[in-house]
C-alpha cells in the first residue's frame, strides 16, 4: 500500500543523529520538500534548546532547498561527498558541519563496505513508484540504488513536474563487492547493463510525498572573452591531436566537469568542424549538450544527471523518445567508474582553482584552507583518462590572484595525472617533460603576462634539483595575497 503524506509528516520520521542518504546528483533529482521540512523541524528543536543534526550523504551537490535550508538551520552533523552551496560552505569552513570530500565513484562502495555510517533513511525523488516497490528516478541518479538497498526506510518525493515517461532514461546497476566483483560490462558509451528502475521491498517505503518542483539548477553566466578563449584553445588542442594521429580519427568520448568554463568548452568543441560528432561519458550533462545533440554534434551522452535549466529539461521531456535513444543516466559508481573510464579512453576536461608550475592541481581549497566545493568526479576521471586536461583562467579576482603559483596550496591532482593545462593564454602540453621543462612550458604558455616575470624569478631563487623549490618562497604569493590583497605585490626578497 502506498503511504501518501505531507512533507512535514514525512520529516517527523527523522530524528537527531539519524543518517540520511539523499537521491539525485547536483540539484538534478535531489529531494526538495522533505529536506526543507527537516530543516524546519531542526529549527523547532533548536528553538526549544534541543539538539537536532543529521548526517547526510548525497550524490554530489543538491539544490538550495536541501543543502541551503539544512545548512541555514544548522542541522548538518556531517556531509559527503560534494557540495556547492554558499551557506553550507560557510558551515563547513566554520567546522559547524564536518565534511568529507570524496571521489564520487567511491561513495557507494564505501557505504557498502561499512567504512562510513550506514544510512537509516533514503530520501529520494522519483517520477514513478509502484505498489510492488519499483522506483523510477528523475533527472539525477547519484547513489540511489545503494542507499535504497542499505537504508531501513525510504521516503519518496513523487515529483509531478517529472513525468513517468522518463522511465527508460536510466540504467541502474550496482557491482558486486570484492572478492566477487567482475568487470563492469560497459564496452561502449551507450551500453546498458542494468534495469530501468530500482526495486525495493515495498514495506521499506514509509512515505510518499507528492511534489511539483522544478530542479534548482543555476543559470550559466554568458560567455566572456576568457571562457570563450579557453574553449577555443581546448578545441584547437584536440583538433591538433587528431591531425597528429594521437587521437583516433573517429574521436574518443568526452568527460567534462561542471560550470561556465566546461559549458564554453563543449560549445567550442561542438562548433569546431575538424572535430567529428562525438559521444560523452561524463557525470554531469549540462545545457550545451542538449543543443549539440539536436544538431547531431553529440551522438550519445552517458551521465549521472541532466543538470540542465528548466527549459532544457522540458525540451528533453517533450522529445523524450528522441533523447531516450541518445541518453542514459547511470549511478555515479558507473558513470565515474575508473575501470570504464580507462577502457573507453576518455578525454577528460576539468577545472582547476589553482595549478602550479609543475602541473599539480588544486581544485578545492582557496589559499589552501577554505573549501570551495569539492573534488567531485574530477579525480575519478583525471587519473584514468586517455588524455587529462585541466582548464583555468590564468588569473582570478581581476588579476589580484595568479591561478598559476610556484606550489599549489592544496593538492587534489598530482603532476603524474595531469597531462595538459589550458588557460586563455594558451596550451601547456606536459606529456614527456621533466619538472623543469614543465615549469618553463607552463610559464611560457599559460601564465598571464602580469605574472610571467615573477614566476621566472621564482625559479631563479631555487637551487638546481629535480623539482626546484625554495620552501621559504613557495607560498609567498599566497601570503602576499592574504597580506595586501594582490599577488602582483609579491617581492621575493620580502619573504626570504
Ligand atoms: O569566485 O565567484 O567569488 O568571483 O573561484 O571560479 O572562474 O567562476 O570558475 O565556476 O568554473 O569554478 C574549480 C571551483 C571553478 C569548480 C571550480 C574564484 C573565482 C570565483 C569560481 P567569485 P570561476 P567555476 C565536476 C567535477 C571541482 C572539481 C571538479 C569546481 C570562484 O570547477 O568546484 O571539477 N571544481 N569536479 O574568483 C582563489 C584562486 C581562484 C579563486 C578562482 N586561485 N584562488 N579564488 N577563484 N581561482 C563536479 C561534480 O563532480 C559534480
Amino acid at each position: 500500500m502506498l503511504r501518501f503524506m505531507t512533507a512535514a509528516q514525512a520529516a517527523e520520521f527523522i530524528n537527531n543523529g539519524d543518517v540520511v542518504g539523499m537521491g539525485g546528483f547536483t540539484p538534478a533529482g535531489a529531494p526538495k520538500d522533505v529536506p526543507t521540512a527537516i530543516a524546519h523541524r531542526a529549527e523547532a528543536f533548536h528553538a526549544r534548546g534541543e539538539e537536532f543534526k543529521i548526517g547526510i550523504y548525497t550524490g554530489a551537490s543538491t539544490g538550495d532547498s536541501c543543502d541551503g535550508m539544512l545548512a541555514r538551520a544548522h542541522a548538518i552533523q556531517f556531509r559527503a561527498p560534494y557540495q556547492s552551496n554558499k551557506d553550507l560552505r560557510t558551515e563547513l569552513n566554520a567546522q559547524d558541519a564536518h565534511y568529507f570530500d570524496m571521489h564520487l565513484s567511491q561513495l557507494a562502495q564505501e557505504l557498502r563496505y561499512g567504512f562510513l555510517p550506514k544510512p537509516k533513511f533514503a530520501i529520494i525523488e522519483a517520477c514513478e513508484v509502484t505498489e510492488d516497490g519499483e522506483i523510477v528516478p528523475t533527472a539525477g541518479v547519484g547513489i540511489m540504488p545503494t542507499i535504497c538497498r542499505l537504508a531501513d526506510h525510504i521516503i519518496v518525493e513523487l515529483n509531478e513536474a517529472m513525468p513517468a515517461t522518463m522511465r527508460g532514461l536510466h540504467d541502474l546497476y550496482e557491482p558486486l563487492d570484492p572478492p566477487m566483483r567482475r568487470e563492469i560490462p560497459v564496452y561502449h558509451v551507450s551500453d546498458r547493463i542494468g534495469t530501468d528502475c530500482i526495486k525495493v521491498n515495498p514495506e521499506k517505503i514509509i512515505a510518499i510525498v507528492r511534489t511539483n518542483r522544478p530542479n534548482e539548477v543555476g543559470k550559466f553566466t554568458p560567455l566572456d572573452e576568457t571562457t570563450e578563449k579557453i574553449g577555443a584553445n581546448v578545441a584547437q588542442f584536440l583538433e591538433d591531436e587528431i591531425h597528429a594521429g594521437r587521437i583516433p580519427k573517429e574521436f574518443l568520448p568526452i568527460q567534462s566537469g561542471v560550470g561556465n568554463i566546461a559549458n564554453a568548452v563543449l560549445g567550442a568543441l561542438g562548433e569546431n568542424p575538424h572535430i567529428p560528432p562525438f559521444t560523452m561519458y561524463t557525470e554531469v550533462i549540462q545545457d550545451s549538450v542538449v543543443g549539440l545533440m539536436k544538431e547531431g554534434r553529440v551522438t550519445f551522452a552517458s551521465g549521472c544527471s541532466l543538470t540542465v535549466g528548466a527549459d532544457k529539461l522540458q525540451d528533453i521531456i517533450d522529445h523524450i523518445d528522441f533523447f531516450r535513444s541518445r541518453l542514459v543516466l547511470r549511478p555515479q559508481e558507473i558513470s565515474n567508474n575508473p575501470e570504464v573510464a580507462r577502457r573507453l579512453g576518455l578525454i577528460t576536461i576539468n577545472t582547476a582553482l589553482e595549478a602550479d608550475i609543475y602541473g599539480n592541481i588544486n581544485s578545492t581549497h582557496v589559499c589552501g584552507t577554505k573549501m570551495m566545493n569539492g573534488i567531485g568526479g574530477s579525480g575519478d576521471f583525471t587519473r584514468n583518462a586517455y588524455i587529462s586536461i585541466f582548464t583555468t583562467p590564468s588569473v582570478a579576482k581581476g588579476g589580484a590572484i595568479s591561478s598559476i603559483v610556484p606550489m599549489v596550496s592544496h593538492l587534489d591532482h598530482s603532476e603524474h595525472s595531469v597531462k595538459i593545462l589550458i588557460t586563455e593564454q594558451g596550451i601547456a602540453d606536459l606529456r614527456g617533460k621533466s619538472p623543469i621543462q614543465r615549469a618553463h612550458c607552463i610559464i611560457d604558455n599559460c601564465v598571464s603576462p602580469e605574472y610571467k616575470e615573477l614566476l621566472r624569478d621564482y625559479l631563479a631563487h631555487c637551487k638546481t634539483a629535480h623539482t626546484p623549490h625554495n620552501l621559504a618562497l613557495a607560498t609567498a604569493m599566497h601570503r602576499e595575497f592574504i597580506a595586501s590583497g594582490d599577488m602582483r605585490n609579491t617581492k621575493w626578497e620580502n619573504y626570504l
